[in-house]
């Protein structure tokens, strides 16, 4: 078999989304999502102008020499658009091998290691009595997991608060937002002090602070945390300096969640190295796909450092289908993030995955289970859309 051609699609169900087509002499095709909020067209040139034309000709089984092709034949190495593309490349690869062995994905990955994916959705409220009832509608809709992100008083408005409640989208075209650690640090403890009030213990509870605290103020708000016992504590700081998180390891025992923005292990290897983390965030977006993200939870298991993928609404269906597999097959699995996307942008990726009695399950079809429409998805054409960006209150540039 051999890779006769390939294509990327841009399109914008609900968000924009850049899909790659990897074609065969053998009529299989192979889907990879290689997304990147609010520089996608970088990442679609990348694969079109540079990476498609050393695939052709190659054998698509081969998916670890053409990983190292594409990783260590670029020179220029690690990188958000360098590895969203690799990984895109990646993804399809093991697709087409799935399809091509007619076998789920998970069954080259060392099969089922669970009876299903442990998920958590995402609640938001503007103030603390909106969130704690939205929690309740995730505990209602079967989720044994659950994100609460709040408004914060004193701010117009904050990282994770919707307009409407079930698809908190990231990627808004609108205003710069305001930001107070000390208004912030005040509210989140009450938040789950509420939370725990109303629902009791049984159900995980998850926050993520979004990289916008100093590791003392992270030590604070973990120490803070500790009664409420969650889950996670995620993105607590920015974590180009991984021995910052020494300081908060120090001073509190809530598990700590990062790395949805990592590209490569060498992100996080202190991270794990150390057991400055309790969950790994990449995924197989934004991590260079599938055949690194195994590497990595291998070197992670060692550390007792478990996966906790990315899954928000900006990483497409096939993120989540190839993600899924991962999941489910992996030993030291933590959680899957599953923020659900819109109608219409299921409707342009068909997908197996499906939530059922709690789980999330990957499916049975032949591959990553997922599909693209390219006839739908004309409908909907790229728009150029940012990240939201975060100034503190005194204008000071900040993290978002
Ligand atoms: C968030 C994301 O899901 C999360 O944990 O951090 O919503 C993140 O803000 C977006 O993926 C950014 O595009
Ligand atoms: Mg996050």
């Amino acid at each position: 078999m051999k890779i006769k051609d390939a294509k990327v699609f841009v399109c914008s169900p609900g968000r924009n989304f850049v899909t790659l087509k990897i074609y065969t002499d053998e009529g299989i095709y192979g889907l990879g999502d290689c997304t990147l909020n609010g520089r996608e067209l970088a990442v679609a040139s990348y694969l079109t102008d540079h990476l498609i034309p050393c695939l052709i000709g190659r054998d698509p089984f081969q998916t670890e020499d053409i990983w190292q092709y594409l990783y260590r034949g670029a020179y220029w190495r690690k990188g958000p658009v360098t590895m969203s593309a690799i990984a895109a490349v990646d993804m399809a690869l093991w697709d087409i091998k799935g399809k091509a062995l007619n076998t789920p994905l998970y069954n080259l990955l060392g099969g089922k290691s669970r009876t299903g994916v442990m998920v958590y959705g995402h609640a938001n409220g503007r103030d603390i009595p909106e969130t704690v009832d939205e929690v309740g509608k995730f505990i209602e809709m079967g989720y044994l997991a659950v994100r609460a992100q709040s408004g914060v008083p004193g701010l117009p408005g904050t990282y994770g608060v919707s307009k409407d409640k079930m698809f908190y989208e990231p990627a808004e075209r609108g205003p710069e937002n305001v930001w107070c650690s000390e208004k912030y640090l005040l509210q989140a403890p009450k938040l789950f002090e509420a939370l725990r009030l109303r629902y009791g213990d049984d159900v995980h509870l998850l926050h993520d602070a979004h990289h916008r605290l100093t590791p003392i103020q992270a030590a604070r708000l973990g120490k803070d945390l500790e009664p409420f016992h969650l889950f996670w504590l995620e993105d607590a700081v920015t974590a180009e300096l991984q021995e910052g998180f020494r300081l908060i390891r120090q001073h509190t025992t809530t598990p700590l969640a990062v790395g949805e923005i990592f590209d490569t292990v060498w992100d996080a290897n202190l991270l794990i190295t150390e057991q400055l983390i309790d969950y790994l965030r990449m995924t197989v977006v934004r991590g260079g796909g599938i055949t690194p993200l195994k590497k990595i939870a291998a070197f992670a298991e060692m550390y007792h450092v478990q996966t906790g993928c990315h899954g928000a609404t900006d990483l497409s269906p096939v993120t989540m289908g190839a993600a899924l597999h991962f999941d489910i097959s992996v030993s030291n699995f933590g959680i899957q993030e599953y923020m659900r996307h819109a109608k219409e942008t299921d409707e342009v990726f068909p997908h197996a995955y499906f939530f059922k009695d709690s789980y999330l399950h990957p499916g049975e079809k032949p591959g990553h289970g997922v599909e693209y429409d390219e006839k739908l998805a004309a409908k909907f054409p790229y728009e150029r859309a940012y990240l939201p960006v975060n100034r503190k209150l005194d204008g000071t540039m900040w993290n978002w």
